[in-house]
C-alpha cells in the first residue's frame, strides 16, 4: 500500500507547485498567482519501479480557519475530543456552506497517513495560519511543516520556527519549488522515514534512485555540450573565393546556431522540460579565416606525427610541400596519411586543406572568444535546468554575468584554437577519446558548480 501524503496549507503557499516538482511534472494541477485555484482534492502517485510509493493528495487551500476552529469552542462541540469534534463537524450540515473548501481537507484528514503542511516563508505566522496548524493537529496525525519560498530574501523563517517549535513541529524541511535542490529534497524523504520506519528501505531506495538520476541527467547534459563544443570548433566553411561573402557567412552561422538549438532541445528533454521554458537571447558570433597551420609542430605533434624525431617531421614537412608544388597530382587521402606517417583520416583532412589553398578558397571558423561564449552558455543553461523545479513558470532567458577569469580565457583559448585544427572530428557522432576532449570535459565541469 503506498503511504498517503496530505498537502495542506493556505492558498497560493506553493502545495499544488510543490506536487510538481516531487513528480517531476509541469502539467500536474493548476498554478495560478491568485488565490483558490486549485478546487478540487486531486491525487497522483509517485512511483518507485512501476509501483505507487506515495500518494500525494492536492487540496484547496484553507480560506477561513479562524472561522471553524472557533467553532472548536461552541457549545456542543467544547466538551468533545479533537477527533469527536472533526467527526462532528463534516456531519453539521448548517457549516458545510461556510467551510466548503476546508471541509475538503477535513474529509482526507481521516483517510491519510502524513500531512505536509505546506508555509509560504514570506508571509509571518499569522493567527489565520496557527489556526489552520491547530485544526490540522486535531487528526492526530504527523505534520511535516514544509518550509516553502524558502529562496526569497525576505522571509520570516525564524519566526515560523519558534511557532512550529511550540507545537512540537521540530522536523520541518526547506524547499524551494521553483530553485530546486536536490538535497532538500532528500531531507523530506528523510523526515518521511524517521515517520515511517516500514518504508524506510523504499524511501532510501528513491533517493538513491533520484541521486542516481540526476548524476546522470548532468553527465550526459555535460557530454552533449562537449559534443557541440568540438562540432562548432571543427566546423570550417569553405568559400567559393578568397574573400567570403555575406550569404556564406550566414549560412555559416546559421549551422552554428543550429548546434546551439540542438543541444538545448536535448538537454530541455534530458530534463522533462518544455521549449518554451527556455528563450535564449541572440548568441554574438565572431567568425574568422581558419587556417590549418600544416607546420606547426603542436599540429603534426597531434597527428601523431613527432617532431622529436626530424626524419618523421622532415618526411612530413616534405610530403606536405611534393604535394604543394606536385599541384593537381594530388595522391589520394590514404597516399597522404601514409607518407605523414598517420591515418587516412588525417591525410583526407591534410589534403582538404592543400586542395582549398590550391583552389583560393578561404575558409571560415569560429573565433575562440565565440566558442568561449558558446561553452559557456551552454553550462549555464545545464546548471539552470539541473535546478529548475517543474513548478517554475518563469522563461529562463540566460545568465549575463561573467565566469571566466582572464587567465583561464588565455587557457581556453589555446584550447580552442587546438581543437579547431582537428577537422578530421568534424561530422563525428560521438566523442573521441583524445587528451584535448578530456581537457574540455575538466573546463566544462569547471564552470559548472557544485550543489551544496
Ligand atoms: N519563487 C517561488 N515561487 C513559488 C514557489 N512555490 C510556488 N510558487 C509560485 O506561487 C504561486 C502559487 O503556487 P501554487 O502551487 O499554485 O500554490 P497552491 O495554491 O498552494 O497550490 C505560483 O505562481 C507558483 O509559481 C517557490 O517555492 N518559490
Ligand atoms: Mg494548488
Amino acid at each position: 500500500m503506498p503511504t498517503s501524503l496530505l498537502i495542506v496549507g493556505h492558498a497560493n503557499t506553493g502545495k499544488t507547485s510543490l506536487i510538481r516538482t516531487l513528480i517531476r511534472d509541469h502539467e500536474f494541477g493548476d498554478i495560478q498567482n491568485y488565490s483558490g485555484t486549485t478546487r478540487h482534492v486531486e491525487k497522483i502517485s509517485l512511483q518507485l519501479n512501476d509501483q505507487p510509493l506515495l500518494d500525494l493528495i492536492d487540496t484547496p487551500g484553507f480560506e477561513d480557519s479562524i472561522g471553524l476552529w472557533q467553532t472548536r469552542q461552541a457549545a456542543g462541540y467544547q466538551a468533545m475530543t479533537h477527533e469527536q469534534w472533526l467527526n462532528g463537524v463534516l456531519q453539521d450540515q448548517g457549516l458545510a456552506e461556510d467551510f466548503e473548501q476546508e471541509f475538503k481537507i477535513l474529509k482526507q484528514l481521516s483517510r491519510c497517513d502524513i500531512i505536509l503542511y505546506v508555509i509560504d516563508l514570506r508571509q509571518a505566522p499569522l493567527g489565520k495560519y496557527l489556526d489552520e496548524l491547530n485544526i490540522l493537529a486535531c487528526a492526530n496525525k504527523p505534520i511535516v511543516p514544509i518550509l516553502n519560498f524558502c529562496q526569497a530574501l525576505d522571509n520570516h523563517e525564524a519566526a515560523w520556527k519558534r511557532c512550529l517549535a511550540e507545537r512540537q513541529l521540530h522536523a520541518h524541511v526547506r524547499y524551494d519549488t521553483v530553485a530546486f535542490y536536490l538535497a532538500d529534497e532528500r531531507k523530506l524523504y528523510q523526515t518521511l522515514q524517521s515517520l515511517l520506519p516500514e518504508q524506510y528501505d523504499a524511501l532510501q531506495a528513491l533517493i538513491k534512485q533520484r541521486e542516481e538520476d540526476a548524476a546522470q541527467r548532468l553527465k550526459n547534459a555535460q557530454q552533449a555540450l562537449a559534443q557541440t563544443l568540438v562540432q562548432c570548433a571543427t566546423n570550417h566553411y569553405v568559400c567559393q573565393s578568397t574573400t567570403p561573402t555575406a550569404p556564406e557567412t550566414a549560412a555559416f552561422e546559421e549551422s552554428i546556431r543550429q548546434q546551439e538549438r540542438a543541444l538545448i532541445k536535448h538537454c530541455l528533454a534530458l530534463y522533462a522540460f518544455r521549449e518554451e521554458d527556455v528563450a535564449l537571447d541572440h548568441l554574438p558570433l565572431q567568425e574568422g579565416q581558419w587556417r590549418q597551420d600544416l607546420f606547426d609542430a603542436e599540429t603534426l605533434k597531434s597527428w601523431g606525427i613527432s617532431t622529436g624525431s626530424s626524419a618523421a617531421a622532415g618526411a612530413a614537412i616534405g610530403a606536405g610541400i611534393d604535394i604543394l608544388s606536385a599541384g593537381l597530382t594530388l595522391g589520394t587521402a590514404t597516399t597522404i596519411g601514409a607518407l605523414l606517417g598517420a591515418g587516412v583520416q588525417t591525410g583526407r583532412s591534410f589534403k582538404a586543406t592543400l586542395m582549398n589553398k590550391l583552389r583560393k578558397r578561404s575558409i571560415l571558423a569560429l573565433k575562440p572568444d565565440s566558442l568561449i561564449a558558446l561553452m559557456w552558455r551552454g553550462a549555464q543553461l545545464i546548471e539552470h535546468l539541473h535546478h529548475r523545479g517543474h513548478a517554475a513558470q518563469k522563461v529562463y532567458q540566460g545568465n549575463s554575468a561573467t565566469p571566466v577569469t582572464k587567465a583561464d580565457m588565455t587557457q581556453l583559448e589555446t584550447l580552442f584554437n587546438k581543437l579547431s585544427q582537428r577537422s578530421e572530428w568534424h561530422g563525428l557522432a560521438w566523442l573521441p577519446e583524445h587528451d584535448l576532449v578530456t581537457q574540455l570535459q575538466a573546463a566544462i565541469a569547471q564552470t559548472l558548480a557544485e550543489e551544496p
